[in-house]
């Protein structure tokens, strides 16, 4: 069923993604809105052939909307969703925003796509970190039931924005002539150096990044029981979040019976073969969809533990990708009766 739709936050990098990914994949609509700050409206971009020009994100701007797709910062997310629920609209936020409130479902359609059923207006997409984490971990969890979760991440500097990653560029740059940078997105070098820390101090040595994939993922898996033990790291790649993943299930999985069960996951490919050097890498994974998983093995630690690899694309998978699934689910046969009431 096409709906009227509208992208908030339009120019910004996730949201020209978004827009690119809905030409690409032929998303179904009857009108398409596209909405920024006063510093794009007014100006125009291409979508289908067709010059469209920015409008101002303001309250009236969602009269006429039916799905919202929001690829804002929090505070701006903040700000217009009450605007576009007062008027009817779902809107698929992707900022941090109301992920965790109780009537917001946090979907990721490979993991939990029937919560959309019970939205109130609002349909929030995880934080990038989360998601290829637990795209990975469904297969495993549906055959063994997931006990404990370590994650190590290694994520991009796209992760803290355009800014994030020019300071990779400028600051190495910076670096090889030996003069000075002022780094704009991080708080030390990121240039040839690796910060371990991600996100502001939140509680008991635990940064928010890690508190998000902590609360993210039980919320997800509808399971308070899953204990997560995240790092998270800043590394000097311009984009792809890298993660080294240890599962304690409760029975053994053994790699093999792993890989058949992430061959044959949804959104999952694997690449396995560490004799011919053959691993997921953000070179080889950037700009894809799915949740790439490598070096898949026994945790050699632990009785009931298996341990993998795993690299996504933070701005496809980790966020565009996933908002976008969310609205093609929204207008499909199977969820277009939890509609709008506009
Ligand atoms: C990062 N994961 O790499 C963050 C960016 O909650 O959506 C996304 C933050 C979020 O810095």
């Amino acid at each position: 069923m096409a709906k009227r739709i509208a992208i908030a936050g339009a120019t910004g990098a996730v949201g020209t993604l978004v827009r690119q990914m809905l030409e690409d994949r032929n998303f179904p609509y009857e009108t398409i809105t596209f909405l920024a700050s006063k510093r794009s409206a007014g100006s125009t971009i291409e979508f289908k052939g067709e010059t469209h020009t920015i409008k101002l994100l303001e309250p009236d701007a969602f009269n006429d909307i039916d799905i919202v797709i929001g690829s804002t910062p929090d505070d701006v997310a903040a700000m217009f969703v009450p605007w576009a629920v007062e008027r009817g609209c779902i809107v698929v936020d992707e900022s941090g925003y109301h992920r965790m409130l109780d009537h917001v479902p946090l979907v990721v359609p490979e993991v939990n796509a029937d919560a959309i059923a019970d939205h109130k207006g609002i349909i929030a997409s995880p934080n990038c970190s989360t998601t290829q984490m637990v795209v990975a971990m469904k297969p495993i969890h549906d055959a063994a039931k997931i006990k404990r979760v370590i994650v190590s991440t290694y994520q991009a500097t796209s992760g803290a924005g355009v800014k994030g990653q020019q300071d990779l560029t400028d600051g190495s740059r910076a670096f090889l002539e030996e003069k000075e940078h002022d780094y704009q997105a991080f708080s030390h070098p990121i240039a040839f150096n690796v910060i371990p820390q991600i996100g502001s101090h939140k509680a008991d040595g635990y940064t928010s990044e890690e508190l998000k994939m902590v609360y993210e993922t039980r919320k997800i898996f509808g399971d308070d029981s899953i204990q997560v033990c995240p790092t998270c790291v800043r590394v000097p790649v311009s984009n792809c979040h890298s993660e080294t993943i240890l599962l304690e299930t409760e029975r053994p999985v053994s790699p093999e019976e792993a890989r058949k069960l992430f061959e044959d996951a949804e959104g999952i490919t694997v690449v396995d073969d560490l004799d011919g050097g053959i691993y997921p890498m953000p070179n080889n994974s950037d700009d894809l969809d799915d949740v790439f998983v490598g070096r898949i093995r026994k945790d050699i630690s632990c009785e009931n533990g298996l341990t993998f690899w795993c690299v996504s694309d933070n701005l496809r998978k980790g966020a565009a990708t996933n908002a976008v699934q969310i609205a093609e689910l929204l207008v499909s046969d199977k969820y277009s009766a939890c509609g709008t009431s506009n």
